[in-house]
């Protein structure tokens, strides 16, 4: 995600990040290699002139220019710019007081609305413990009514349809007279699209929009479409309108310049972003966290709310407990690891850590170490995971056969679990290990 236009601004900063003084003619120079960077990225020609304006006047004040670290200070006022030119502080969806909230989605054919559909439900589901139903109104396509059905029903919504011979207007309606009767929380409505901005497409829009008063119209924009996604949002603006935008497929957007247009030109936030096909690879988009992330200081919010996610309270003091009595196994390595793999890629996580994203750069983390710890414990029997003394050879030739990996690899990690134990057991009787124990695991 923006890995091109991260790479391009922090090359531009890098200079000035680590200098002591800055004169006048650095800050130009920086400037002049973050504009042409946002151009690269294919950012609306307006929105980087008047953005590099006021970096330049907020750099140039004497404040800055006098201060102990010039060249933090200019880091922390493009990310202040950045978050501000995408939205400030972001929002989330507002619900009806009382009643069914109705959401309207409408975008470009293949612009991910449907998926968007599904993950919005299943975020609402998830996030906000709402009971959400989906109306099918995309009638054009009939393989358009069962894609919604079958990730719907992934994401754990109710799905209105009524097939394609029917309009879709009155589908609509149709469907929001259910969503209330069965008291519905949410009713996301699913639209067609054209391949191209087109009047017939607006007008029908309008008129579901008429016909169900929705209380969000989102925009679901592609964000590998760079600046056309902004014309589209700007021409749905102008003939139907819109809350909010969703900006879909950013797992393959290296250039960003959607991200950093959409919201100054049409003045609608990005409420959600959509990073990949599966249905949980969408979360709520955060002006300020994302500018840290373009900018390589990491994102530590985001990486704690996912390890929140994964990992309850309760599974972390019977976790604690397990430790203290010393009764952790390996099963509840296992369980670990699970839990860790659950949160994503591990390269993906360890770019959210603040430095790590410019150390890792192209590095991936060996997912199939991970493969192997995973398949030499569930090689092992229940009374070896909870006993691993028992472990001897011909057992641990067994296991390393069952495992499709060699005696070597399980003895390995028989021994670091031994020693996981041991540093365990000095924290349960409260005596710290020294670091350098720590480092060599023991
Ligand atoms: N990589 C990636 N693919 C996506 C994303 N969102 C949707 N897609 C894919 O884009 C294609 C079109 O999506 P769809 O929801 O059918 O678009 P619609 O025509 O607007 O309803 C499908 O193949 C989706 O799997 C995303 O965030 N990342
Ligand atoms: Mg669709």
């Amino acid at each position: 995600m923006f890995d091109t236009l991260s790479e391009r601004l922090q090359a531009a900063l890098s200079d000035v990040r680590s200098r002591g003084k800055l004169t006048e003619d650095d800050i130009n120079k920086a400037m002049r290699a973050i504009r042409l960077a946002l151009l690269e990225a294919d950012v609306n020609f307006q929105v980087v002139k008047t953005f590099t304006a006021a970096v330049k006047e907020r750099a140039l004040g004497a404040d800055v220019l006098e201060s102990l670290n010039p060249g933090q200070q200019v880091v922390k006022i493009v990310s202040d710019e950045l978050t501000q030119l995408m939205g400030g502080a972001g929002r989330d969806l507002v619900f009806a007081p009382s009643g069914t909230t109705v959401i309207l989605m409408g975008g470009l054919q293949g612009s991910g609305k449907t998926t968007a559909c599904a993950k919005l439900a299943r975020h609402l589901r998830e996030e906000h413990g709402k009971d959400v139903a989906l109306a099918a109104c995309d009638v054009y396509r009939p393989a358009a009514v069962d894609q919604l059905v079958k990730v719907g029903q992934q994401a754990g919504a109710t799905v209105y349809e009524q097939g394609t011979n029917r309009n879709p207007v009155e589908i609509a309606e149709w469907a929001l007279g259910r969503a209330k009767a069965e008291n519905r929380d949410v009713l996301i409505v699913d639209t067609s699209g054209r391949l191209h901005i087109d009047t017939e497409l607006m007008e029908e829009l309008a008129r579901i929009k008429k016909q169900t008063n929705p209380h969000d119209v989102l925009l679901v924009v592609d964000a590998m479409t760079g600046q056309d996604a902004v014309n589209v949002a700007e021409a749905f603006g102008g003939q139907v309108g819109f809350d909010g935008v969703v900006l879909t497929k950013l797992d393959g957007d290296a250039r960003g310049g959607a991200a950093l247009s959409v919201k100054a030109v049409t003045g609608k936030p990005i409420l959600y972003a959509s990073t990949g096909e599966k249905l949980d690879a969408f979360e709520r988009f955060h002006p300020d966290r994302m500018s840290q992330r373009i900018l390589g200081m990491g994102d530590v919010m985001t990486l704690v709310e996912k390890a929140e996610r994964q990992f309850d309270e309760k599974q972390a003091a019977e976790l604690e407990r397990k430790i203290r009595r010393q009764e952790f196994t390996f099963d509840d390595f296992l369980d670990q690891l699970h839990q860790i793999r659950k949160m994503g890629p591990l390269t993906g996580l360890l770019k959210m850590i603040p430095g790590m994203g410019a150390q890792l750069g192209n590095m991936k983390v060996d997912e199939r170490e991970l493969d192997r710890i995973q398949a030499i414990i569930t090689s092992m029997t229940k009374e070896e995971r909870t006993n691993p003394s028992i472990l001897n050879g011909s057992r641990r030739r067994r296991i390393a056969q069952g495992s499709g990996t060699n005696v070597s690899a399980v003895n390995q990690l028989v021994k670091q679990f031994s020693q996981m134990q041991k540093v365990m057991r000095q924290l349960s009787q409260g005596k710290t290990p020294s670091l350098s124990q720590l480092a060599r695991g023991r």
